[in-house]
């Protein structure tokens, strides 16, 4: 159930993450921040649907959404992607398409841990988070 993705989490490892940012189109200042920012990602569920909050002295940025149902996303990059997130064998993965490229974040929970899958092409990153609360 996405239930168990619900809390509150804070980035604590982060691999690869500059090579997936500069795959996805984003630019150097952007990617300076990027890489140093340690986010909190808040998830809820409720009959409204499933909110994502991602918070940091960057930027904050939130998405509510429907599992299964396009939206609209305005990323943190300013990226204005067409967005779908489903929730399939306990994975919940977010696909994001915008100017004829896609993208994708695939999270699952393991030991305890939120595990972020970034994906373009053949460049993949690694996110861990630990629940806060
Ligand atoms: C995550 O949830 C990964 C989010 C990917 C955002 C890509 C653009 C970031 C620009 C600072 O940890």
């Amino acid at each position: 159930m996405v239930d168990q993705f619900a809390g509150t989490w804070k980035m604590t490892v982060s691999d690869n993450f500059d090579a997936y940012m500069r795959a996805i189109g984003v630019g150097l200042a952007t990617r300076k921040m990027g890489n140093v920012v340690k986010p909190t990602f808040i998830i809820s569920v409720d009959d409204d649907g499933v909110t994502m909050k991602t918070l940091s002295h960057f930027k904050n940025s939130q998405i509510t959404f429907r599992l299964g149902e396009e939206f609209e996303e305005k990323t943190a990059d300013n990226r204005l992607t067409k967005t779908i997130v489903t929730f399939t064998d306990g994975k919940l993965v977010q696909t994001q398409t915008w100017d004829g490229k896609t993208t994708t974040l695939e999270r699952t929970l393991h030991s305890g841990k939120l595990i972020t899958t970034c994906t373009s092409g053949d460049v993949v990153a690694v996110r861990t988070y630990e629940r806060e609360a």
